[in-house]
């Protein structure tokens, strides 16, 4: 296949015809087309998802598509969303090696990228629904977003290269548009594709949307992720863009890559673990959830603190960027005006993260793309229950980010919400 041939959706049964010749594809699973075994598994919102095996291996081949895969060609959505994802998925493996898949080969006119098949991993949002305990997902995520978002910034880059960059990023525009309308605007009012668990969730949703307090925020916080163009983000990292196995965490799905917030990674990938948490419940059919309840919050501590250690450690050994040049600090003797100023750059970005925590919450609800956390407890009143705890521990992390000090206050919260009878 060449790129100057007019875009076409892949199918099982055309894969093999139309890659056959794909010299990248063959080297990786062999090139006898007869033996290659096509299965088509996207379950994602946007795009096909291929698994191809052949007499020597498999591998992935995702393809966007010209509209949104969940809603239908009522919806169109721009092919190069395939470029950004190619490019972010390089740009993470160069910061964070080994984090991502290896690509084997992208065409962008297809818009297509052939990659890794990661096998025998699952996707973490299910591995935590079926009540998995993983024992390196907090360190792997924890590290894979500070590498990456320190080393994506001017903390780190020559200025030039994060600049070119940046301009490369800034035309995801349609991707970022999916973000900032269902994430902090539609959640809030009465949007077309909004959907929520009703009746029961009825009176509780009226009362988020009157809340001024909680509008306001929301609105602060889609400020922040449109003008702060601090560094290259995943864009769209919660549980269902991390593969895991026993042993081994890769982040896959970086489509919604652009230059943003540090704290919007960290926290849409928080929020998607206290999502978790408040779930278990509707998943307790097999006995009770004590122990996964209590490692997700054990998760959420760990990996806000391996995410600090690594960040702090970059900031001392890796700040060779314009920002807090060491020729201001350390080169005069003065450690502990670096130290002031990283901490102050923690401080806000655990003060924004609890922020996009918070309104990723309620979208995953009350929005258009909820996650199968919830979704997946069948009984309506369980799963009401388990979303409304979920709602007011988000809107309370929100509204009153800046009032809370430490991921203990915030677990403390959560196990007070989920031990509620009533909301
Ligand atoms: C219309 S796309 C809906 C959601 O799916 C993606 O995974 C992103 O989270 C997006 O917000
Ligand atoms: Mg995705």
């Amino acid at each position: 296949m060449t790129g100057k041939l007019p875009f076409e959706a892949l199918s099982v049964e055309t894969l093999a015809a139309r890659l056959g010749a794909n010299a990248a594809l063959c080297s990786h699973i062999g090139n006898d087309t007869a033996r290659w075994k096509v299965r088509e598994v996207g379950d994602g919102n946007l795009n096909l998802v291929f698994i191809v095996e052949g007499a020597q291996g498999a591998a992935v081949v995702k393809q966007a598509l010209p509209y949104v895969r969940l809603v239908g060609d009522s919806w169109p959505l721009p092919l190069k969303r395939s470029f950004f994802e190619y490019h972010a998925l390089t740009r993470q493996q160069a910061r964070a090696p080994g984090s991502v898949p290896a690509i084997h080969h992208f065409d962008e006119g297809q818009a297509l990228i052939i990659m890794e098949y990661l096998s025998p991993h699952i996707i973490l949002r299910r591995a935590l629904i079926e009540g998995r305990q993983l024992p390196n997902i907090a360190r792997d995520i924890g590290l894979f977003m500070a590498r990456t978002l320190f080393r994506g910034s001017d903390l780190h880059m020559a200025t030039r290269d994060r600049k070119a960059d940046l301009a490369l990023f800034a035309d995801n525009v349609e991707l970022c548009d999916i973000t900032e309308n269902l994430v902090f605007s539609d959640p809030y009012f009465d949007a077309r594709m909004n959907r929520h668990t009703s009746p029961q969730l009825d009176s509780i949703v009226a009362e988020l949307r009157a809340d001024r307090d909680l509008k306001v925020e929301a609105q602060r916080l889609k400020h922040i992720f449109a003008a702060n163009a601090e560094t290259l983000l995943h864009g769209d990292l919660h549980s269902g863009s991390i593969m895991v196995t026993e042993t081994e965490t890769r982040m896959i799905d970086p489509e919604f890559a652009f230059y943003g917030p540090m704290a919007f990674d960290v926290g849409m990938l928080l929020a998607n673990f206290w999502m978790a948490y408040f779930s278990q419940r509707g998943h307790e059919q097999n006995g009770k959830r004590y122990a996964m309840r209590a490692y997700l919050l054990d998760v959420t501590v760990e990996t806000w603190s391996v995410f600090r250690s690594e960040f702090s450690h970059l900031w001392r050994t890796e700040r060779t960027g314009m920002l807090y040049q060491k020729s201001l600090f350390e080169d005069q003797g003065d450690r502990l005006g670096a130290e002031q100023a990283l901490d102050h750059m923690l401080h806000q970005i655990w003060t924004d993260m609890l922020g996009f925590a918070g309104v990723e919450v309620h979208r995953r609800i009350l929005g258009l793309a909820h996650n199968a956390d919830f979704e997946t407890i069948a009984d309506a009143d369980l799963r009401a229950t388990c979303e409304a705890k979920a709602l007011k521990f988000g809107r309370h992390i929100a509204v009153n980010r800046r009032q809370i000090h430490s991921i203990d206050e915030v677990n403390t919260l959560a196990a007070l919400i989920e031990q509620e009878n009533r909301i």
